[in-house]
């Protein structure tokens, strides 16, 4: 198949979701092109298959803003229509969905037809999707799409509460790819940050308010008052300033490192003995399942999709959003438990490989070739 993606380029979820599945599919021998504002973060080598077409922005005085969704519509009527695309595989309904749907319009015009599929990955549905400003775009734009998936089951019920869907929308997880996140030997990393064999408690997060990192270091506080610990704080975001500041006041500078945004996360996660992810919204937690991929239990909030990957009592602990006192006691139950730690890794790991890119991959496939099926009488009719 020759298949279209488009994401945010950022480190975001979707964004990296959305780039390990399309080198996975050109890994099986698709072509597949991103088209994205910047190169996504993840697409840092050459690969057999992968194209990368750059929206270019442009300069005009009269515009305040450049009108990114006219470019990028702009950009898929070329990009689709030169390269007879079969699909086109948005991520994140705002406005990516919308800009598909003007792309096709305008490719219909022309005796072109093809199938859109929207990914929704959680913030454009919980957080700003529903808001007054994008939601009739958003409903629209869902419903007519020709496919539809989510993240979770917790993000398909949210959307089909929050807006009025006439279509179907199939639950597709997040994934994992083993070749990257697996434990790595790092003990001299260890040795670095934890010389007296403290336990290492990690989180990873683009630093929004809705991930709580306020809450992973209250956390991190009351652990460290029983276990010497280390905490490592992976990645960087509006937050940061006020965390660190948090980190003054109660005097754990010293314990707490601010690694910044790394690549290579997965060498960071193979040192941790904990994940702690207290999260205000989360349709699915990609970071939990990426440090359980790495053998790390978890210690997460129960909202959103967090308790279809985080298995209460067997891969961590589940606990009320905001209840940093539970979070600690699991924390502790884990960490003082040799036994129970050990069971917990095993298990994480095990149902880190249920979401593998290897049984997800067919699933987008299959879907995928349906759509281009359905489609096929329409296509014949228009040519
Ligand atoms: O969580 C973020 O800040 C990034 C966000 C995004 O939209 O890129 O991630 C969302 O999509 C991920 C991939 O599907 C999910 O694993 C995250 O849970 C989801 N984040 C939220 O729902 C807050």
């Amino acid at each position: 198949m020759k298949i279209g993606i488009v994401c945010y380029p950022t480190f975001g979820g979707s964004g990296v979701v959305a780039t390990e599945l399309g080198l996975g599919l050109a890994r099986k021998g698709h072509k597949v092109h991103f088209i994205t504002y910047k190169r996504p973060a993840r697409l840092n080598s050459f690969q057999e298959n992968v194209y990368y077409h750059e929206v270019s922005s442009g300069s005009y005085p009269l515009f305040e803003h450049s009108p990114y969704e006219t470019e990028l519509a702009s950009k898929l009527v070329d990009v689709i229509s030169y390269e007879k695309l079969d699909i086109l595989h948005v991520h994140y309904a705002i406005p990516h969905a919308a800009v598909a749907y003007m792309a096709k319009q305008i490719l219909k015009s022309k005796n072109y037809a093809i199938p859109i599929v929207t990914t929704l990955h959680g913030t454009d549905i919980t957080l700003v999707g529903n808001d007054k400003t994008y939601s009739p775009v958003v409903e629209f734009s869902i419903n007519n799409s020709d496919g539809v998936t989510a993240v979770s089951n917790h993000l398909k019920e949210a959307t089909n509460r929050h807006f009025n869907i006439t279509t179907d929308i199939k639950v597709i997880y997040n994934f994992i790819d083993f070749n990257r996140f697996q434990k790595t030997d790092k003990e001299h990393f260890k040795k670095a940050i934890a010389p007296d064999g403290e336990k290492i408690l990690i989180h990873t997060s683009n630093f929004r308010k809705v991930k709580r990192v306020d809450d992973v270091i209250k956390v991190f506080q009351k652990v460290n008052e029983q276990i010497p610990s280390k905490l490592l704080l992976v990645g960087d975001g509006p937050e940061r300033p006020k965390l660190e500041t948090l980190c003054r006041e109660i005097g754990l500078c010293d314990q707490i490192r601010f690694l910044g945004k790394q690549d290579a996360v997965e060498e960071l996660l193979s040192l941790g003995d904990l994940f702690i992810l207290p999260s205000a919204q989360e349709s699915f937690g990609l970071s939990a399942l990426e440090a359980m991929a790495c053998e790390v239990p978890v210690i997460s909030s129960d909202v959103g999709g967090l308790p279809e990957v985080n298995l209460d009592g067997v891969t961590g602990f589940v606990c009320a959003l905001g209840d940093v006192d539970a979070m600690s006691q699991c924390a502790l139950e884990i960490l003082k438990d040799d036994d129970l730690h050990k069971k917990m890794k095993v298990a994480s790991l095990n149902r880190a490989k249920e979401f593998s890119i290897k049984n997800i991959l067919p699933v987008y496939e299959d879907f995928y070739q349906e759509l281009i099926d359905k489609l096929k009488p329409t296509l014949q009719s228009i040519s």
